[in-house]
C-alpha cells in the first residue's frame, strides 16, 4: 500500500496564502496524487473544496463533533457537513485537542463513530509526553488511547503516533523508538481490534525535509502526519517525494 501523507495546517492560514500555497502543491505531481492530503481549518474547506476539485490531493478536516445528527449544538460542525464537502480523513484526538479540549476516550469513541459512519475515514493521533516515555509507560499509556478502538475497528484503519514530546519542538524521536512503537501498536490493533481490512500507522512529531526519508523508511511506519513542514509548499513536496 502507497504511504499516506497527511498536511496537518492546525490553526494556521488565510485565504490568499491559501490559495498560493495550493497551487503550488497541485503542480507538484509528488503532492498531487492519491496518498496525499491537507486537512485544514474548517473555515477554509469550502474555499479549498473548490481548489481542488477535479485533483488528485485531497482534503481532511481537523476535528469533527461527537453529534451526529443536526441540532442545537453551537459551534460543532458535523461529520455529514464535512462529508459534503469530499473529506477524506479526519483527525481525531490529536495531543493538542487532548491538552487544550480534554478529548479522552470517550468523546473520541463517539467522534470516531460519527465520522466512520458518514464515511469519512478517521486517523486516531496517540502519543505519550515526554513524563511518560521516561516513567517507562509509553507503551501502556498508547495501549489505553488506542482502546478507542475496541469493538470499532473495521475497514481502513489509520492510526497517527505523535509523540507529545516530540510535536512542533524539532526533536524527532530516533528511528528505534518510531519502529518499536509503530510494532507495538500494530500488534495492540492486530490482537485487539480484529476485523480492520488495513492497519496504516503514521509518524508525526517534527517531520521535515532533512529527515523525511528517514522516518518514511523506518519499518511498520506507513506514512506522516505533518504540521509545521506542510504549511512550505517546498518543504512539503520533498515529505511527499519520500513517502
Ligand atoms: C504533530 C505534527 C502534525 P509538527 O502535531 O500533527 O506537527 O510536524 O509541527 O510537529
Amino acid at each position: 500500500m502507497d504511504k499516506l501523507v497527511i498536511g496537518n495546517w492546525k490553526m494556521n492560514g488565510r485565504r490568499s496564502a491559501n490559495g498560493a500555497l495550493l497551487a503550488a502543491l497541485l503542480g507538484e505531481t509528488a503532492c498531487n496524487r492519491r496518498g496525499v492530503s491537507v486537512a485544514v481549518p474548517a473555515v477554509y474547506l469550502a474555499d479549498v473544496a473548490a481548489q481542488l476539485a477535479g485533483q488528485s490531493l485531497t482534503l481532511s478536516a481537523q476535528d469533527v463533533s461527537q453529534f451526529a445528527d443536526d441540532g442545537a449544538y453551537t459551534g460543532e460542525v458535523s461529520a455529514a457537513m464535512l462529508a459534503e464537502f469530499g473529506i477524506e480523513y479526519v483527525l481525531l484526538g490529536h495531543s493538542e485537542r487532548r491538552q487544550y479540549f480534554g478529548e479522552d476516550n470517550r468523546l473520541l469513541g463517539a467522534k470516531f463513530d460519527a465520522a466512520s459512519n458518514a464515511g469519512l475515514v478517521p486517523v486516531l493521533c496517540v502519543g505519550e509526553t515526554l513524563a511518560e516515555r521516561e516513567a517507562g509507560q509509553a507503551e501502556s499509556v498508547i495501549a489505553t488511547q488506542l482502546e478507542v478502538l475496541l469493538g470499532r475497528a473495521s475497514g481502513h484503519l489509520v492510526i497517527a503516533y505523535e509523540p507529545v514530546w516530540a510535536i512542533g519542538t524539532g526533536k524527532v524521536a530516533t528511528i528505534e523508538q518510531i519502529a518499536a512503537m509503530h510494532a507495538h501498536i500494530k500488534q495492540w490493533v492486530l490482537q485487539n481490534a480484529k476485523g480492520a481490512d488495513s492497519i496504516r500507522v503514521l509518524y508525526g512529531g517534527s517531520v521535515k525535509a532533512e529527515n523525511a526519508d528517514a522516518v518514511l523508511s523506518t519499518p511498520n511506519v506507513d506514512g506522516a502526519l505533518v504540521g509545521g513542514a506542510s504549511l512550505n509548499a517546498s518543504a512539503f513536496r520533498k515529505i511527499c517525494e519520500a513517502a
